[in-house]
């Protein structure tokens, strides 16, 4: 049996699936997903072996963000602060440090919460099927899971303050065009494409993509001036990996690299 309750996990090819499987309520969020989901984070950050995430999502949905039916007939008092301090700033923080790449495969509606951890990772693709709805406006909430820091950052704030103030539902056609995911395509090639994309990533060296991600993270908040700085530091750290050497022989001897990820 799965130690798993509500995702479902493969790890193959060096690459660690995570399937949201909570498909009759379009994989909306409890304090079971986020733990589980937070789980599975720390252990692809221990894991050598794993070089590449996906999250995806059973069924019609990817994430409909809160189970709002959990929420109301939870039995803590805890206030919604400490809700999101305990169940969703892990999931999304640890998605941000994990010095792996991690795409989202968003093959259904992707809405509050759920929009926050698609936004949190790396690549987005989508199936031609996907929506995306902030929704929190939809049951009289302000914004939460990280949107309004990436939302204005992928699509400008005066379109990010729209989707937030109207909670209009954008389809994936429209999300492409406004830069919030980077590709769609027809549904039922969405778990092959991705998968060929994390093929490509796993074997990529994983620690160099690592640093990327780092610089890319700080670059949202500093100057060009410490930008260039931070990337001289990380490149000092990159320049001492297995794979830089085997980069550098291998164009050097004609031939495609073999990567280890260290
Ligand atoms: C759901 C949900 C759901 C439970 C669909 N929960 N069952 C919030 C609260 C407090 C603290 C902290 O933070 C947050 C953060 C947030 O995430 S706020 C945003 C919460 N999410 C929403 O408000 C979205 C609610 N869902 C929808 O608006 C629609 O379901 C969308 C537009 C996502 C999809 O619409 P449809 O494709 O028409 O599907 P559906 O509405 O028929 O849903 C299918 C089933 O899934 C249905 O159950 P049923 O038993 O009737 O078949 C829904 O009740 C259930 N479901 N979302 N969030």
């Amino acid at each position: 049996m799965s130690e798993y309750e509500t995702v479902l996990v493969d790890h193959s090819d060096s690459i660690l699936t995570i399937t949201l499987n909570r498909p009759e309520r379009l994989n909306a969020l409890t304090d079971t997903v986020a733990r589980e989901i937070v789980a599975l984070l720390k252990q692809a950050a221990r894991a050598d072996e794993i070089r590449c995430l996906v999250i995806t999502g059973a069924g019609k949905g990817f994430c409909a963000g809160q189970d709002l039916e959990a929420f109301q007939s939870r039995s803590e008092g805890d206030s919604i602060r400490k809700h999101l301090e305990k169940t969703y700033h892990p999931m999304v923080t640890r998605i941000r440090a994990l010095e792996k790449p991690v795409i989202a495969a968003v093959n259904g509606a992707c809405a509050g919460a759920g929009l926050g951890l698609a936004l949190a990772c790396d690549i987005r693709y989508a199936s031609d099927k996907a929506r995306f709805l902030t929704a929190f406006i939809g049951i009289g909430l302000a914004p939460d899971s990280g949107t309004t820091y990436w939302l204005p950052r992928l699509i400008g704030p005066a379109r990010a303050a729209e989707l937030f103030f109207t909670n209009d539902r954008v389809d994936a056609a429209a999300a492409e065009r406004m830069g919030l995911v980077n590709r769609v395509v027809p549904a039922d090639e969405l778990q092959a494409v991705t998968r060929e994309l994390a093929r490509r990533l796993a074997q990529a060296p994983t620690k160099a993509i690592g640093l990327g991600k780092r610089a890319l993270n700080r670059s949202l908040d500093v100057s060009f001036e410490e930008a260039l700085d931070y990337e001289a530091h990380l490149q000092e750290v990159a320049a001492r990996t297995q794979d830089f050497v085997e980069g550098v022989t291998a164009f050097t001897e004609k031939r495609p690299p073999n990567f280890v990820g260290k």
